[in-house]
């Protein structure tokens, strides 16, 4: 069988010139206009990047390379039959836009964990140096720029390799990264709440089973569990924050250790991937101020006083998305499945049902319906993965595969720097008076 790289490999040309071919054809054509409201409010609205690995629609949802998560669950190969997928399936898929075979993911799999097995002793020094308490976010930043060294794009670069061939380290370096990102998520977790008692990686495991064990969660449930949390959070097209900042930073060339570890930094603030520690937080407080089996009033009044005291709801609305967010229900799925009886899941469903009618009432929110945060942390708590603090870095795992895809494709298709134009107050002001 053709592994990923050559599969990869024969696909760029033909790519390459339907690009060509676009910018010919449709180059001076119009995509949409561009209002003050846009460039005040977060450039919602613009359509300013091209993003091949996935496309979000507002009412649906995510589909990756054409495929909606319910697609997925049953196309992509699995651990098992009928299980959930892989995610190194979906990463073949992002890449090549093929649903690869279970043979072709079995393949990939022990490719990761080949490249992935040693983690540089460094790595260990740097972080267990870091201040007790140092959020794990801030150390999986860390971790990521101190593997920077091995970069293999940027002493290409430094070569003079040409431009045509770029696509090829930052392949090799993406690929090294994604199958490295287990084993380091997983030391930060064992140094932050473990004492530094380390679980050694196991071949034989699939790369999000690895993370699991790594951990030290195993069980079958467990690792069907992350890897559908791994497949799910992979990718949400090029705009979000984490999938900007990767794309913005590798634009200047920056190798995928700079421009990953730029998308963590964004990926960790609250409104974007750090909202799923924040909904555990705020699940534990409502059982602390009203018990675990509130009423749906209490529940009711709990919103506001929340929403009243001048805080968000974590893990409800979007800047995109105008409906429930189908990496929510894929997890309520699951836990329906798996844990139906579990008090925290039914404290979920309560604001599943409540919350969005509130957000209603109070008549701000573009969008009043959950996205992925408002359920990942209870699946984690159910099976035994408690610091809500690190949930984020579960989050970040997975996005190195949508944006480290993307990146790939970047410069196969020798996109340049990114450089918009701002304004400032006066300049608006004296062009539009
Ligand atoms: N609770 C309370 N108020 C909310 C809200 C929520 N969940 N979501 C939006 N709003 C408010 C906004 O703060 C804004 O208020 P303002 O006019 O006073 O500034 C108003 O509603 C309009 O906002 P919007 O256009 O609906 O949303 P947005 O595009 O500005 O922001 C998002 C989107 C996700 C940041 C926002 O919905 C939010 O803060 N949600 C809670 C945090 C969260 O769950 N983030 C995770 C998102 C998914 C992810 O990236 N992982």
């Amino acid at each position: 069988v053709p592994d990923l790289k050559s599969v990869l490999r024969e696909k760029i040309p033909e790519q390459q010139e339907r690009l060509k071919a676009i910018k010919k054809q449709y180059g001076s054509k119009e995509l949409g206009k561009v209002t003050v409201d846009m460039t005040i409010g977060g450039m919602r609205g613009i359509t300013g990047l091209l993003w091949e690995t996935s496309l979000l629609d507002p009412e649906e949802g995510i589909r990756f390379r054409g495929y909606s998560i319910p697609e997925l669950q049953r196309m992509l190969p699995g651990a098992k039959p009928g299980g959930e997928p892989l995610p190194e399936g979906l990463l073949w898929l992002l890449l090549t836009g093929d649903i690869p075979s279970k043979e072709q993911v079995d393949a990939l799999s022990a490719e990761l964990a080949e490249r992935g097995k040693n983690i540089p002793a460094h790595v260990d020094t740097i972080l267990t140096d870091l201040p007790p308490g140092t959020h794990p976010m801030t150390q999986f930043s860390i971790a990521t720029l101190a593997l920077q060294p091995e970069s293999r794009f940027a002493q290409a670069y430094a070569k003079g390799t040409p431009k045509k061939d770029y696509w090829d380290p930052i392949y090799e370096d993406s690929m090294n990264l994604i199958a490295k990102l287990p084993g380091i998520a997983a030391l930060i977790y064992r140094n932050t709440y473990f004492g530094g008692n380390k679980i050694p990686h196991n071949p034989n495991l699939d790369w999000a089973a690895n993370l699991a064990h790594q951990m030290g969660h195993d069980g079958e449930e467990v690792y069907e569990l992350t890897r559908l949390y791994q497949t799910i959070h992979t990718d949400h097209e090029g705009g979000n924050v984490s999938a900007h900042a990767t794309h913005l930073v590798g634009s200047a060339l920056s190798d995928p250790y700079f421009s990953f570890s730029a998308g963590l930094n964004g990926l960790a603030g609250p409104l974007h991937g750090l909202a799923n520690q924040e909904v555990l937080r705020w699940l534990f407080d409502v059982t602390k101020k009203i018990g675990q089996e509130p009423t749906k009033e209490e529940v009711e009044q709990f919103v506001w006083d929340t929403l009243n005291s001048g805080r968000v709801i974590p893990g409800f609305g979007h800047a995109v998305l105008r409906k429930t967010d189908p990496r929510y229900t894929c997890q309520r799925e699951f836990a329906q499945k798996h844990l139906p009886d579990d008090p925290m899941f039914r404290l979920v469903s309560l604001f599943y049902e409540v919350v969005p009618g509130v957000l209603l009432k109070q008549g701000k929110v573009k969008n009043p319906w959950p996205n992925v945060d408002a359920h990942s942390g209870v699946l984690l708590q159910y099976y035994g993965i408690k610091e809500e603090n690190f949930y984020t870095v579960l989050f970040g795992v997975s996005r190195a595969i949508g944006v480290l895809s993307q990146g790939i494709w970047s410069r196969a298709l020798g996109l340049p720097i990114e450089r918009p134009k701002s304004i400032t107050m006066d300049a608006l002001e004296r062009k539009l008076a």
